[in-house]
């Protein structure tokens, strides 16, 4: 189903987990500040304590290596390593993902480290922030830091993640952190230095790199699929899922054509017309940079059908329709086309890096927390990759997002996402009964996906009855699959 090796991972974020927010030198993100706005987050919540992982990341990953993680993705925090964003480097910072990583190793678990997820240093911000034309210097300042202290065991880099929401929510929705509404053009314009501190990542990484790196990113992947399987309907739901057809930023597009194809997408171009920023010489060299996998983050996607005049339309969900807490329906075709098409598109091998629902879980009464919606929704995803594999897309990991409850942005803590269930007053952490459900799918290497009516078995694993799943809560990490190294394949 999956070939041998491939990469059963779980992902999380700096400020998503780790709070000691003002714990050994570390300074203030554009999060931090956007937290104390009123009316920013729900409930006036704040990253400040979050999962507490900053101090409890022994206890957090031996819960991975319980689930038998072969690969965690989590992100650094530029403000932990420095607290201005460029100069003095904060010693404590770095030593903290020091540790993470030796304990990661020691666990069997390969660390695969994203740079930027969003908690841009606050001093930086006070100098034009993702506006300014220094910024990708700054960033691969940041990354040489980073690089130089973990690069000997670490060799999995992933530079940015999701540009399209935090440039779109951030500077163009005034939703997430700084919280601004600018101009198109100024939108643009923060993008284009996205888009150039990913590249001059990308070169730091591969030029100071103490073991041969892996690099991708993160963008978020729009999917359009076709409801119906026909050549030309599938040639509709691609052009849509590659269109950009409105001023905004969801669209894959603006992003991954100049980061893989060195070029803007024409109709991004004609449509953002004047607004498009300057691309000075080299520009698009510097973004274009070899990567070893597309990294992407898929949750939903969108039915298309071409109609009898040749136009490419949603279809409407149906009244109902699944869907998580989020309210982001419920489209698991979305992991068959989306891997597939950019595959087809950019030529590289394809790792999702996210992937996962928000539900209402809590402790029940057992002591359990029975989740049979996230394994359904991650079965039936699951299955649709597997599809997508079989058909000849190089997929070579999946991330589930995340590892545990967080601190979902400007929703607060209400949003659920784990496979770890995490009571934000003890910080107690409980396996959900996905987590129990996800040990099994990955000691089998996926094959666990094929039994169709899997909840009842993962409760009773989450409820300590080992005769059900034995193997699965004793799991020891040097027993599964050596992790395949994305690309080697050719
Ligand atoms: O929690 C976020 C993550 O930080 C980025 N991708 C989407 C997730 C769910 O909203």
């Amino acid at each position: 189903m999956f070939r041998e090796g491939f990469v059963w991972g779980a992902g999380s974020s700096s400020y998503q987990i780790e709070g000691a927010h003002a714990q050994d030198g570390r300074g203030p993100s554009i999060w931090d500040t956007l937290c104390r706005r009123p009316g920013a987050v729900h409930n006036g919540e704040t990253g400040d304590i979050a999962c507490d992982h900053y101090n409890r990341s022994a206890e957090d990953v031996d819960v991975m290596s319980r689930i038998g993680l072969s690969a965690y993705r989590f992100s650094i925090a530029w403000p932990r390593v420095l607290p201005l964003g460029i100069g003095k480097v904060n010693e404590a910072g770095l030593a903290f993902y020091d540790r993470l990583v030796d304990e990661l190793l020691r666990a069997g678990i390969t660390p695969w480290v994203t740079l930027y997820h969003w908690d841009l240093p606050q001093a930086l911000f006070d100098r034009g922030g993702w506006l300014s034309p220094e910024i990708p210097a700054w960033f691969a300042e940041y990354t040489r830091v980073v690089v130089d202290r973990l690069s000997d065991r670490v060799q999995h880099w992933i530079t940015i993640n999701e540009p399209q929401i935090f440039v779109g929510l951030g500077y163009r929705e005034g939703k997430h952190a700084p919280g601004l509404k600018l101009s198109l053009r100024e939108q643009l314009a923060a993008a284009h230095n996205v888009l150039l501190a990913h590249g001059r990542g990308a070169q730091v990484i591969r030029e100071r790199a103490r073991k041969p790196a892996l690099i991708g990113w993160a963008p978020v992947g729009r999917v359009d699929y076709p409801v119906i399987e026909s050549r030309d309907q599938i040639e509709a739901a691609r052009a849509s899922t590659f269109g950009i057809t409105e001023a905004g930023f969801w669209n894959n597009t603006w992003f991954g054509d100049p980061v893989c194809l060195g070029r803007y997408p024409e109709d991004g171009l004609k449509l953002y017309g004047t607004d498009v920023p300057r691309i000075a010489k080299g520009d698009m060299e510097t973004i274009h940079q070899k990567l070893d996998f597309y990294g992407v983050n898929i949750y939903s996607g969108a039915p298309v059908r071409m109609n009898a005049s040749g136009k490419t339309e949603n279809v409407a969900w149906s009244p109902g329709v699944a869907s998580t807490t989020m309210r982001w329906p419920v489209a698991p075709k979305a992991l068959y086309w989306g891997p597939r098409f950019l595959h087809e598109r950019y030529g590289l091998p394809i790792v999702i890096t996210e992937n996962g629902m928000a539900n209402a879980d809590w402790v029940s009464s057992d002591g359990c927390v029975h989740d049979p919606q996230r394994i359904d929704y991650t079965r039936s995803y699951l299955l649709e990759l597997a599809r997508a594999s079989a058909d000849g897309v190089p997929v070579d990991g999946y991330f589930h997002w995340a590892i545990m409850d967080n601190f979902e942005w400007a929703e607060g803590y209400k949003e659920r996402f784990g496979l770890v269930h995490v009571d934000f007053a003890t910080q107690k952490r409980t396996m959900k009964d996905s987590a129990y459900w996800y040990a099994e799918v990955i000691r089998t290497n996926g094959d666990h996906l094929s039994d169709a009516s899997p909840f009842v078995a993962a409760a009773s694993a989450a409820a300590g009855n080992a005769t059900v799943r034995p193997g699965v809560i004793e799991a020891k990490p040097g027993a599964r699959v050596p992790v395949a190294v994305p690309g080697a394949r050719a």
